[in-house]
């Protein structure tokens, strides 16, 4: 009997939760609880940690969860590490659903970097403005830099940057929108994390129309893992995985 654990928080989370919703397969949805209204999901839904690797241990056998899906925000290290962990220990089957990482197009003007720290000290410190639309949970390294910030968060939020006007927007973001964004508050520089995916994806397209250089942030390595790019795939190995293959 399948009880799949999906962990969310991605546009691809929402689509693997309508597949399964669809195939009627008993399955309950998890949010960190990093917003106050996440988009509501068509699956059974449980918000909040789970008390780290331990209490996820727990949540899998108190639940027969038989399945786990990640398909959490590929910056969700902490999440992502402690999956792969408790999954082991519980002989749980488990499956990342992960999207493929942006790759520089033609007329991009990228700089990428392996972490925050970095994507501040590739910063040039002239005063100008820079889009900083990694959200609001890791800008500290950018404190007390000679910038302007225009700053995108999901929801209005606190943050420690002077000189910054936020926009508090879910996404997903569209060309033109970014494009009047940039324009309006005369950025001059985009920092950004390589979530992958289409809905924040816009922004550098937005970057490359105006010419714009971007400050890429690769992703946190993981360590090894099953890992598919599309819910077919995810489909196709639960599918599979009821054959003991
Ligand atoms: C709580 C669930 C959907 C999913 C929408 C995707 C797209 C918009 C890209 C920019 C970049 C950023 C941020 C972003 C993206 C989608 C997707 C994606 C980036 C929601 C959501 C939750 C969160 C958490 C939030 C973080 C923040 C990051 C804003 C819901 C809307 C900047 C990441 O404490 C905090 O405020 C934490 C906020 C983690 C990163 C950060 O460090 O601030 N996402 N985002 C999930 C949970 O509680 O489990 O509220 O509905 C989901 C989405 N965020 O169904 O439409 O699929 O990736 N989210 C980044 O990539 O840099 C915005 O502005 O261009
Ligand atoms: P993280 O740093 O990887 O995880 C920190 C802790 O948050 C985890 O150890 C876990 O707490 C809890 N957690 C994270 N995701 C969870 C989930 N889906 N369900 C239940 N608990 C969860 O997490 P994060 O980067 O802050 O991301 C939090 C959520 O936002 C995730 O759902 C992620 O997909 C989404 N998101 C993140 C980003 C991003 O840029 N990081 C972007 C878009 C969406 P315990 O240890 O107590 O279990």
């Amino acid at each position: 009997m399948r009880r799949i654990l999906l962990l969310g928080g991605t546009t691809e989370a929402g689509a693997m939760a309508r597949a399964l919703s669809e195939a009627g397969t008993e399955a309950v949805f998890s949010y960190a609880g990093r917003t106050e209204n996440p988009v509501p999901q068509p699956l059974p839904t449980r918000i909040g940690g789970f008390g780290g690797i331990e209490g996820l241990l727990l949540f899998l056998r108190e639940n027969g969860i038989s399945h786990v899906i990640d398909a959490t925000h590929p910056f969700a290290e902490g999440m992502s590490r402690n999956a792969i962990a408790a999954c082991g220990r519980a002989g749980v089957a488990l499956i990342a659903l992960e999207r493929p990482a942006w790759t520089p197009q033609p007329g991009d003007r990228w700089t990428r970097v392996a972490d925050y720290a970095a994507a501040a000290r590739a910063l040039p410190g002239d005063g100008s403005t820079v889009f900083l639309a990694i959200g609001r949970q890791n800008l500290a390294p950018f404190v007390g830099l000679n910038h302007r910030w225009l700053l995108r968060f999901a929801e209005v939020a606190a943050h420690p940057l002077r000189d910054a006007t936020l926009i508090a927007s879910r996404g997903p973001y569209t060309v033109a929108g970014d494009v009047a964004l940039m324009q309006r508050h005369a950025v001059a520089h985009v920092v950004a994390k390589n979530a992958g995916g289409r809905a924040a994806e816009a922004k550098l397209a937005a970057a490359r129309q105006l010419g714009l250089p971007v400050v890429m942030i690769d992703r946190p390595a993981l360590p090894r893992r099953r890992s598919v790019a599309t819910v077919a795939e995810v489909m196709a190995w639960l599918h599979g995985a009821d054959r003991g293959v």
